[in-house]
């Protein structure tokens, strides 16, 4: 970012005290993200600036109005159970206009939070008691937005977990073979080929109404969570660019699909990559316990089959993007997508074989 356009952005924002340093941060795969540091007469204060990959977020408006929504309504009932609504959910910061973004000269969607303080942001679960946490806060956020509205959220990425769809661009960049990668990942294109039915399963279950429609986060990562750097319990979902109408199911799948590895989501070596029962049950028990009672039993009986096809999904996602050119997710070596994705695959297998192990940690817990 040039120091002009830094000045730029920076002057929109309600912000308090003078700027003293801004720098990149975080490890997301589509926003850019800062950290900013105001001096102020007390404190130092400091905020999350954001700017919005708008190839991808292509209604930018429509997401900040969704974020609003959810974080208005999750202000309120923070406040009603006698929690701190500046911690626990994140705050917008608006522009002197009120407006929750601005618009900068080259088109460029930007939006502010308060940071927060004292938090604690994993790539990977250090002790299985993380990765319950994780699950006890994004079961919460359903349990709080469960009589949110749903039909008011805009569906800003269209059909963003329909995993049939997603099977059909994948296709698409099959035949088109535009960089010419098939024949390095022609393994794990038939993998995919191999499991054409699966992708069809939720999706045909959600169109049938046997599973309910409701506000999703659809990006349920343990890096979309803060912790409390000093008791190690979660405070706040972050990362709200994807929530929308959806499936439960699919929430807890693709936690379970980041989470529940014993390695990186991009780890090359895959003799380290491994689905963890220990960690699938951590999540379990703390999903389930922040829902409280919310879930519908068919629900419950699709969860292991939500870790599978969002594992599914987002391998295929990664093969998808390496045969287009990388145009969609960051990347940071050659061939960083087909690692991604042979890590995916790599899990769905494990999973494939363990169903029935996950299926019993559920019926544990329900
Ligand atoms: P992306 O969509 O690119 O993943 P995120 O919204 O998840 O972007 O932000 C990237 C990182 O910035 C997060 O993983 C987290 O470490 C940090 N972060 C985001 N919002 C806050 C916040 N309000 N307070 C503290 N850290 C934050
Ligand atoms: C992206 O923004 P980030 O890094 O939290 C992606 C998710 C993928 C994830 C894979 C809007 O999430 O769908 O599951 O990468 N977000 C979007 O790590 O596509
Ligand atoms: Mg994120």
């Amino acid at each position: 970012m040039t120091e002009k356009r830094l000045t730029e952005v920076v002057h929109q924002f309600c912000f308090e005290g003078e700027l003293q340093e801004a720098a990149p941060y975080g490890n997301g795969h589509i926003n850019d993200t800062y950290r900013l540091t105001f001096c102020t007469s007390s404190a130092p204060r400091r905020y999350i600036l954001q700017c919005m990959n708008k190839s991808i977020f292509k209604k930018p408006v429509q997401l900040m109005e969704n974020i609003q929504g959810v974080t208005g309504w999750l202000k309120k009932k923070i406040q009603q159970a006698g929690g701190n609504p500046e911690r626990e959910t994140l705050n917008i910061i608006p522009c002197a206009d009120g407006c929750p973004y601005y618009v900068d000269s080259d088109g460029d969607y930007w939006r502010a939070y308060l940071f927060i303080e004292d938090s604690t942001c994993l790539e990977k679960a250090e002790k299985p008691e993380d990765f319950y946490q994780s699950g006890l806060a994004f079961g919460h956020f359903q349990g709080l937005l469960s009589d949110y509205p749903a039909e008011t959220l805009y569906e800003t990425i269209p059909d963003f977990h329909h995993t049939a769809k997603r099977l059909e661009k994948f296709y698409a960049a099959v035949q088109d073979n535009v960089c010419g990668r098939c024949e390095e990942a022609s393994r794990e294109i038939q993998f995919v080929r191999d499991r054409e039915k699966l992708s069809h399963m939720l999706c045909d279950m959600q169109e049938k109404k046997e599973l309910p429609l409701r506000v999703t986060h659809n990006d349920t990562k343990l890096n979309n969570i803060l912790l409390d750097s000093h008791t190690g319990q979660a405070i706040c979902v972050i990362d709200l660019d994807t929530v929308m109408p959806g499936l439960s199911v699919n929430d807890f799948g693709d936690s379970i699909r980041f989470g529940a590895s014993t390695a990186a989501e991009d780890e090359p070596d895959l003799s380290k990559v491994h689905f963890s029962m220990e960690l699938f049950e951590a999540y379990t028990r703390g999903f389930l316990e922040g829902c409280a009672g919310r879930l519908t039993e068919r629900e419950l009986d699709m969860l292991p089959w939500g870790a599978i096809l969002m594992t599914f999904e987002c391998g295929m996602r990664f093969l998808t993007d390496y045969l287009e050119g990388d145009h969609y997710f960051k990347i940071h070596r050659p061939a960083h997508n087909l690692d991604r994705c042979r890590t995916q695959f790599r899990l769905v297998e494990e999973m494939e074989e363990k169903l029935s192990q996950m299926a019993e940690a559920v019926r544990k817990y329900r």
